[in-house]
Formats: structure tokens, sequence, C-alpha cells
């Protein structure tokens, strides 16, 4: 059985570009209902537990300066299929490798600022979920 909530971040990068209104048009363009949504800063402590599971990745460092050096737009999405229909949406890590139309091939520069966050399977959008919104009405 699939899931229908998403966890999504507007990342550092597309946030500094001016990009939130264009991709929040996507998320919904694309039938994504937006069910919580917060404009915010991780802090390092933050971005080092968000992204545990790449610690000793040689990326991680400059993951973690990345995503504390400005505001980011994180948001819990409702829709069939969530987790796999968003990152259809969002398209591959590397913007280079993303397709046509893709949030990522649009908005991103780099691997390593790829513009946004998709979590990429049911358990991990209830952890990435409950990490940035607390509270009855989410979950
Ligand atoms: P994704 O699920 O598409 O966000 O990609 P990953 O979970 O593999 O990576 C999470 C984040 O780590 C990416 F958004 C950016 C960063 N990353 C790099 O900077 N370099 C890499 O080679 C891979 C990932």
């Amino acid at each position: 059985m699939t899931g229908n909530r998403t966890f999504t971040m507007i990342k550092p990068d597309a946030v500094e570009n001016g990009h939130i209104g264009a991709i929040l048009e996507k998320i919904t363009a694309a039938g994504f209902k937006i069910v919580a949504m917060k404009y915010t800063q991780l802090s390092k402590r933050d971005a080092r537990e968000f992204y545990a599971v790449h610690k000793e990745r040689p990326f991680f460092g400059e993951l973690v300066d990345f995503m504390t050096r400005g505001p980011i737009v994180a948001a819990i999405l409702e829709k069939d299929n969530a987790v796999d229909d968003f990152r259809a949406l969002i398209g591959a890590t590397n913007p280079a490798e993303a397709a046509e139309g893709t949030i990522r091939r649009l908005y991103a520069t780099s691997i390593g600022e790829n513009a946004v966050h998709g979590s990429d399977s049911d358990e991990n959008a209830g952890i990435e979920g409950a990490f940035h919104f607390s509270g009855r009405e989410v979950f």
C-alpha cells in the first residue's frame, strides 16, 4: 500500500533565487494539497540530524553548510501515491540528469544545490514530517 503524504523542503538556493512561488505553483498544479507549511531556517544540529544517513559521505560538510546558509520552506504534501509522484515531479538528484519540466531541471543549479527535497519512502516521509512539524493536525 502506498501512502498519501510526503515531505518537502524548498532549499536555500531556490529561496535565494526567488523561486518559492514558482515551485509552489508547480506543486499545487500537479495535484498536491499543502497540509502544513513553514518558512524557517535549519540549525547545524538540525541539518546534521536530518541528513544523518549521509554522515559518512564526502559531501556531508558541504551539505550541512548549504542547508543552513539561509531560509527554507518546509511542507507536508498530500496526494494519492504522494512519495513516488513527488519524486517524479522534482526529477533526478543531479539536475543535469533530471527530466525536462521537472522542478530540479527548471530551478536547480547543481547536484549539491538542487532546489528541493522530496522524501524517498513513506517511512521517511513520516519521520521527516515529524522532524519539522509537531502537532495533532499533521500526523
Ligand atoms: P535525493 O533523495 O534526490 O534528495 O538525493 P540523496 O538523498 O541521494 O542526497 C541528498 C542530498 O545530498 C542531495 F539533495 C544533495 C546532496 N548530495 C550531494 O551533495 N552530492 C551527491 O553526490 C549526492 C547528494
